[in-house]
This record gives structure tokens, C-alpha cells and sequence, in this order.
């Protein structure tokens, strides 16, 4: 049997989704290409000749020939097209965040309720990258004991000017968030934001410090202009050890007596695997009818939304902020992995 999807989308992430489900994932149909703008849907679709193309999310939502919809549009259009998929009950998988803002997350979560089921999945991809799934395994078996610490560096090479220290937190750094909630298996309950002074233009990076409700510290380094790479480094430290990510390059470059790796300009091919097992896993679970225990929640979309609005909260007015967060439904209850 084969999922009919459709990608509502096609900037940078829908195109990256649209390759994956045409290429990587045979199981997948890709049937529909719907962006605001024609010609950058036409472009996608033939590129990973796609059945079809539409401007209009919410037609493509309620056709009788898609199974399952992929929202990689604009962040502000999650929420609402995320509804709509609800409304017909269709499974979904959502670019991260699930929405901007804590009320309109809470909005998915009313109506995922109210339906008694679990439709949206979302795209916190870095829950099914090889490596912080071993860091979360090695936790687990007990190898290092207790975990006291998580410490996280997001660096990119390079951010537009429009870019604020506010989004750093609120558009960054919630892979992070979700990253420590997965691995750690808590909630995280307070968030300090700080910011060094930077003489070069650009945003200068965001400092952050959490505590998790077992009493555990998080800290995250949010550096947008960090001017060398995309760089995302992890280490957990527990009672008895540590252990660190550890993502492989495929290759060393040896001249000018100097050995070096290079990084990637951006995040899609340090994350390509996650990307693939996620798109694959949603697949599967779309198949059985059944969530998939690994991947993010409605519940967890709106935990990282929370956590960024505190954040964002805390850096402007330099104080530790709690996260308040709302009563978990009884529908995310924690499912076996
Ligand atoms: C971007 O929005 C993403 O989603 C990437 O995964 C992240 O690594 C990057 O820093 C964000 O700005």
C-alpha cells in the first residue's frame, strides 16, 4: 500500500521533504505540491515529479485522493492548517514550530482532543538522528548514571540581518529545547537568557540556562553568526560519565600541513538521516493507523513553544522565568518507543 501525500510548501524545508518522500521513500506518493507561489510549487514538482500542483492549503487538505499532508509552509500558517487537517481527520506532520505562539498550540491540542485521537506529528526531526538517539539509549541502559547536565552548542554560519536574539530562542533554539526534553525524558521548568556584547554586526549569540523538574541543569548556546559552519555539538554528564555526540563527516582533508573536516553551510545535511527516518517513520505510522511513539507531539510542540516564550520572556527583562505550562491531556500519555 502506498501513502498519498501532499506537501503543503515548497520553500527550502518543502522542497527538502518533497525530495525525501519522492526519492528516499518509496512507500510514499508524492501527489500534490501546494505553495502560495505557482512557479516554486511547479519547480519542486517536477524536480520530484509530483502528480499535481495548487495554491490553495486548504482544497488540498480535503481532497478524497491524499491519505496524509506535509506542512512545511510559512510558521504562521501551521497552526490553522493544522486545524484543518484535524477537522478531516488526516494525518499530518509539521514543520517545527507548531505554532508561534502557546494559545494557538493549546487551539491543536483542544481539537485533538475533541477528536480523541492523534493526527499531528511534529517536526522536531532531531528525536531520530542516529546520534542523540545513542546518547538517549546510553541514559538509559544506566551507563553513566543519573543525568545531571546537558550541554547543547546550535551554531549557524550566518543569519540575515532581519534575524533578532529573540529568534534565536524562539526559532533556533527549540530543537534544543525538544532535544533535552526527549533525551532527558522531563520538563524543563525555569529558562535564563543571557547575551555577550558583540562589536561585529549581526545578532550576537544567546546564552541559556534550564532547569529540568528533576532538578537537572541544561545549558544552550544559540550562536546564529557564528561565521564558520553549521555546528551542533551535545554533551550529557551524569553521576558516573559523560557522553557526547559524536556525528561522523565522510571524509578528512589533509593539505597545507593541516588535517580538517568541513562543515556543512546549514542544517539539512548534518540532519539528512533524522530527516529520512522521520519522514519514514511518519509513513509507517500513517500505515498502522497508530502515532509514532518517537516522534514529537502536539503536547511537545507546545512545550517548545512555552519554553521559547518564557525564553524570550527572560532575556528581555534579565530574569529566570517559569514555565508555566497548562494540564497535560491524558491523550499524550507517553507511549512505549
Ligand atoms: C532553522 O529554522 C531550523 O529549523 C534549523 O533546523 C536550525 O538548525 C536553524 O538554526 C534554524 O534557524
Amino acid at each position: 500500500m502506498s501513502v498519498r501525500v501532499a506537501v503543503i510548501g515548497a520553500g527550502v524545508m518543502g522542497a527538502d521533504h518533497a525530495r525525501i518522500l519522492a526519492v528516499d521513500l518509496p512507500v510514499a506518493e508524492l501527489r500534490v505540491v501546494c505553495d502560495a507561489d505557482p512557479a516554486r510549487a511547479e519547480a519542486v514538482a517536477e524536480v520530484c515529479g509530483a502528480g499535481e500542483v495548487d495554491s490553495d492549503p486548504e482544497a488540498v487538505i480535503a481532497r478524497n485522493d491524499v491519505d496524509a499532508i506535509l506542512i512545511a509552509s510559512s510558521d504562521p500558517t501551521h497552526a490553522r492548517l493544522a486545524l484543518a487537517c484535524i477537522a478531516v481527520g488526516k494525518p499530518v506532520l509539521c514543520e517545527k514550530p507548531l505554532a508561534p505562539t502557546t494559545p494557538e498550540c493549546l487551539e491543536v491540542i483542544a481539537a485533538e482532543v475533541q477528536a480523541g485521537r492523534r493526527l499531528v506529528q511534529v517536526g522536531f526531526m532531531r528525536r531520530f538522528d542516529p546520534s542523540y538517539s545513542a546518547m538517549k539509549s546510553v541514559l538509559q541502559a544506566g551507563e553513566i548514571g543519573r543525568a545531571l547536565m546537558m550541554h547543547n552548542f546550535h551554531r549557524n554560519l550566518e543569519a540575515p540581518e532581519w534575524f533578532t536574539a529573540s529568534m534565536a530562542i524562539t526559532n533556533s533554539a527549540p530543537h534544543e529545547f525538544d532535544a533535552a526534553r526527549f533525551v532527558l525524558g522531563g520538563e524543563i521548568v525555569t529558562i535564563s537568557a543571557f547575551q555577550p556584547r558583540r562589536e561585529g554586526s549581526g545578532v550576537p549569540p544567546v546564552l541559556m540556562v534550564l532547569e529540568t523538574d528533576d532538578s537537572q541543569l541544561v545549558s544552550i548556546e544559540v550562536n546564529n553568526t557564528a561565521g564558520y559552519g553549521y555546528d551542533v555539538r551535545g554533551e550529557l554528564v551524569g553521576e558516573r560519565g559523560s557522553v557526547s555526540l559524536n556525528a561522523s563527516v565522510p571524509v578528512r582533508v589533509n593539505y597545507d600541513l593541516m588535517s580538517a573536516e568541513r562543515y556543512p553551510a546549514d542544517w539539512r545535511p548534518r540532519f539528512a538521516e533524522a530527516y529520512r527516518l522521520q519522514d519514514m517513520a511518519w509513513l509507517r505510522a500513517v500505515e498502522s493507523g497508530k502515532p509514532c511513539a518517537v516522534g514529537a507531539s502536539a503536547w511537545d510542540g507546545y512545550c517548545a513553544t512555552a519554553i521559547a516564550e518564557a525564553g524570550a520572556t527572560a532575556l528581555a527583562s534579565g530574569k529566570k522565568m517559569v514555565v508555566d505550562l497548562a494540564e497535560k491531556p491524558a491523550l499524550y500519555a507517553r507511549l512505549a518507543e
